[in-house]
């Protein structure tokens, strides 16, 4: 980490924020309305060129949301009156439309810097503030920092030997070239199979010459039922958007769903079928979290729904090795303790000529060459790699600011061995600093814009509570954050989660601490302990 030792900006330096926000997708803008509307003096940083946070960075063929439009959005402000969605699950390019007009309706970006990467951040105990460096020499004081990273701020790339050596194109996926990579007709080599793998091999196929595909481990892939939207369409969904918008906050992830009270276990096997052919029909994540409750909680009950995935993915691949390699006899983890992937036609371009799965268990990728990719088999030729490798999630995004607290204690140190949190929202020794969709709060199992706002609206209220208060100094307690962790950490132990080595827990990313990285007991839990939390009077944190 580039340490920045002077400033460059007199103008913006002599200011004293009282909240600068780090990261604009929304999160970070959803707190820049807010807290202007109360006469907070707030501005963003953001790393990215422009607005679409996640999205701007995620622009690989086939980017798109495993969310519906409708849930993917600010309930904010009525915003969601006006704006049309022109599919069901946008894509990235929709995603950022979507941020340039709540953008026009709000006029945010006065208020943002982009190409604004905060690479160190100083408390000062004497002053009470932070001073936050960027990459290219700015700095800026502020009282409060919050830090809305996102959980995939960090790409995660895997340490192949040769890979510089590459003559063709080499991108991971969250950091794709903005203006595209032509796939037609060219040899494409997809390392990885997240979301993001599924995405590009699926898009790829369409026109590539040849897509290779390693697979480490299958994706539950489940089908998205992607659609267009008319107008009309969008004029439909938005009669119930208030109740949707509602039921956000009573459902474990946030969704406009919520699990079905019933258990498999204690269903007919006719009847799970029902269930299950009755959802699979209009596919999307209630497959996941809206079906039986007991799904992801009881291994047996969740093999019922595994066999029945892995049926409807055999009908659909037509070589039994290719089919077997996709969807195994033997579950290679519970259904739905790896976050599953939307799919359009994914399983389907395996029966085209020009797309092959490698098993990367059996034949890894030993070394990249300028030619391409090499195996015990031999050398793939190629001309682009697309590294789906995934993100140090959660904590990456935060531990990649060097962050000084209190008699300079660096994260990066605090955070070396495990991460602690008071909820996700703050870490003692590091006082007027909170994380939004941070570590150890719902944010794997939450959906984004509902975690923006609820979380969003924790944050804005204990602001105005401290501001009331004339308190000018907050931090969380040692003691808050061992009970968050050990929280946490209860409920993770013994559960399915456990059974698959998932960005949910850090497992991913060789060399790093193994820890559950989200709250897994759902929404509406999370936000009834806040509730708790305020109403005897923020203990947790020492306030003055
Ligand atoms: O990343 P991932 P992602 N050598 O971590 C493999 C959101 N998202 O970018 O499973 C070889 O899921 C790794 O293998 P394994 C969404 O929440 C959403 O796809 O660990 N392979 C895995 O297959 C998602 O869950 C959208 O065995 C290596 C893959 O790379 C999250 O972001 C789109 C490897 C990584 O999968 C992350 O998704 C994109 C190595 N060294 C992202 N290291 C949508 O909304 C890792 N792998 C649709």
């Amino acid at each position: 980490m580039t340490t920045v030792e002077s400033p460059t900006d007199a103008r913006t330096a002599a200011n004293v924020l009282d909240v600068l926000v780090i990261g604009g997708g929304f999160s970070g803008l959803y707190q820049l309305d807010r807290l202007r509307d109360l006469g907070f003096s707030v501005k963003v940083w953001d790393s990215a060129a422009g607005l679409g946070g996640i999205w701007w960075w995620n622009c690989y063929p086939g980017a798109r949301t495993d969310t519906v439009g409708h849930l993917y959005q600010f309930a904010h402000k009525g915003l969601w009156k006006e704006f049309d969605f022109s599919e069901r699950y946008p894509d990235f390019a929709g995603v950022r439309e979507y941020f340039e007009y709540v953008d026009s309706k709000l006029d945010l970006t006065k208020d943002v810097e982009f190409n604004t990467f905060a690479a160190q951040a100083q408390w000062d105990e004497a002053s009470r503030e932070w001073t936050v460096y960027s990459s290219d020499g700015k700095q800026q004081k502020a009282r409060t920092v919050i830090v809305a990273t996102g959980f995939g701020a960090k790409p995660l790339y895997p340490n192949i030997p040769g890979m510089e050596t590459f003559a063709g194109e080499c991108h991971h996926t969250a950091r794709w070239p903005q203006d595209g990579l032509d796939m037609s007709g060219k040899r494409v080599v997809v390392i990885g199979t997240g979301a993001s793998g599924v995405q590009v091999v699926q898009e790829a196929a369409h026109d590539a010459a040849q897509v290779t595909l390693f697979q480490r481990t299958p994706n539950l892939a489940l089908p998205m039922r992607q659609r267009r939207l008319d107008h009309a369409d969008n004029d439909a969904i938005r009669a119930d958007m208030p109740e949707r918008f509602d039921t956000r906050y009573k459902a474990f992830a946030g969704f406009d769903f919520d699990f079905m009270p019933e258990e498999a276990a204690k269903a007919t096997a006719e009847e799970r079928r029902a269930t299950y052919e009755r959802f699979w029909a209009d596919g999307g994540f209630p497959l996941w979290v809206g079906m039986y409750y007991d799904l992801l909680a009881d291994e047996d009950a969740n093999r019922t729904f595994y066999d029945f995935w892995r049926e409807k993915v055999h009908a659909r691949v037509q070589d039994p090795a290719t089919a077997e390699l996709l969807a195994p006899a033997q579950p290679p983890h519970p259904f739905g303790v790896k976050r599953p992937a939307l799919e359009q036609d994914y399983f389907d371009v395996f029966n085209q000529d020009n797309v092959r799965l490698i098993d990367q268990n059996d034949e890894p990728v030993l070394e990249i060459t300028p030619r391409g990719v090499v195996t015990k088999n031999g050398l793939i030729e190629c001309d682009v790699i697309a590294l789906a490798t995934g993100f140090d999630n959660n904590r990456g995004g935060i531990m990649a600011i060097d962050i000084q607290g209190v008699d300079g204690q660096r994260i990066q140190d605090k955070w070396a061995s495990r991460v602690d949190t008071f909820m996700g929202l703050s870490t003692a020794g590091f006082p007027n600093m909170l994380f939004l969709y941070g570590p150890q709060s719902p944010s794997g199992f939450c959906n984004g814009p509902t975690s923006a706002e609820y979380q969003g609206d924790i944050v804005v209220e204990f602001l105005e509570h401290l501001r009331e208060q004339g308190h000018t100094r907050f931090e969380s307690s040692q003691e808050s954050e061992k009970e968050w962790t050990a929280h946490v950490d209860e409920l993770f132990e013994g559960s399915l989660f456990t059974k698959a080595r998932s960005w949910y827990w850090g497992a991913n990313v060789p060399g790093k601490p193994a820890q559950m990285l989200n709250y897994s007991g759902g929404v509406p839990a999370y936000f009834g302990k806040w509730d708790e939390v305020k109403a005897a009077g923020y203990r947790e944190y020492d306030a003055s």
